[in-house]
């Protein structure tokens, strides 16, 4: 059943039956507290939106981690076996994978794996162009999800790239399910390069996702407009507001959408109703210690063997290896 379906298949499913998108949007909405998951921000508009995030003074994750790539690329490029393939998980834009294609000549396949095609077949063109000799295999799917690896790497040496702290967008139950997930993707030996948010003073938290531009706000009302976009819905994005603070008994930056007052919205031709000042809880970002991240991976199968910070102690990388046989 699965092999049959390649990736066009999927998408041809999703928009025709009523999407994942439909049904999760209907099912927040519908939820107490109302929420929607953060994988959906990343349509093309909220692709973009993150990448000017990324740019932002406030926002230290991606320079943080950058730095460290730069820094530690030798010493990362050792977890890349001779015609291993780089599988990553949810690639975005390739300006931190470019650092270890770099740096690892042996690497001998890439394999982003993303649900925004448009991001995704971009990125691979100038990858190709700039990397002749690297084979460059995109597979548009949702990387939490079971998905078919390429042929072409069936027999090779995998490692796992996942950059970013995305791991953060987890509950720690999730992100423990994820890691097991990963680890049966890229197979038993492999190894995982994974990127991992800290936990720091609560007023650099509460900056990097309240930047005075007010791009994170567009970046989470972007919801509400693709809502409008996709499925039909009439969401007045001036009557929501942004709001992220950091909840410390939880150790996350938590994000919502405010309604500003009491309002009735169509979307899929159903009417959500909100009281004033009701919430849809649209991400949380956890931050984690080393000591609690090593304790996860170790208890998800991984083993962490490595693991380097920057200079300020704000963001680290871990290389784990699979502790399956
Ligand atoms: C891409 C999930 C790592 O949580 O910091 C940035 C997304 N949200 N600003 C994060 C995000 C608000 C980002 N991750």
């Amino acid at each position: 059943m699965m092999a049959a379906q390649t990736y066009a298949a999927l998408r041809y499913e999703a928009t025709e039956t009523g999407s994942p998108f439909a049904r999760d949007v209907i099912s927040g909405l519908i939820a107490r507290p109302k929420r929607l998951p953060p994988k959906y921000f990343y349509d093309e508009a909220g692709a973009q939106l993150f990448e000017e995030i990324t740019a932002l003074p406030e926002y230290y994750p991606t320079r943080c981690e950058l730095a460290i790539l730069r820094e530690r690329a030798a010493d990362i490029a050792r977890f890349f076996p001779e015609g291993s393939a780089l599988v990553e998980f949810g690639s975005g834009s390739s300006r931190k994978v470019r650092i270890l294609l770099e740096a690892a000549p042996t690497i001998a396949a890439y394999v982003p794996v993303d649900i925004s095609s448009e991001m995704l077949s971009q990125e691979a063109e100038t990858l190709r162009r700039d990397h002749p000799q690297l084979a460059v295999l995109p597979v548009e799917a949702d990387f939490t999800q079971p998905f078919i690896l390429p042929a072409e790497v069936a027999g090779s040496a995998r490692t796992g790239f996942f950059p970013g702290s995305t791991i953060g967008n987890f509950e720690p139950h999730e992100a423990c399910a994820f890691l097991r997930h990963a680890g049966r993707m890229l197979g038993g030996g492999a190894s995982l390069i994974i990127g991992v948010d800290l936990v720091k003073d609560a007023s650099i938290l509460h900056a990097a996702y309240n930047d005075a531009a007010g791009v994170t706000a567009r970046f989470n009302l972007n919801l509400l407009a693709r809502i409008n976009r996709e499925l039909d819905g009439d969401f007045d994005l001036a009557s929501f507001s942004h709001k992220a603070f950091y909840n410390s008994v939880r150790q996350r930056i938590e994000m919502h959408l405010v309604s500003k007052q009491r309002q009735k919205v169509k979307v899929a031709g159903r009417v959500i109703e909100f009281r004033v000042g009701e919430t849809i809880h649209t991400e949380n970002s956890y931050k984690y210690t080393l000591e609690m991240f090593g304790a996860l991976a170790r208890g998800s199968g991984w083993t962490p063997v490595s693991v380097w910070t920057d200079a300020g102690g704000n963001f680290s990388i871990y290389a784990l290896v699979n502790q399956l046989p």
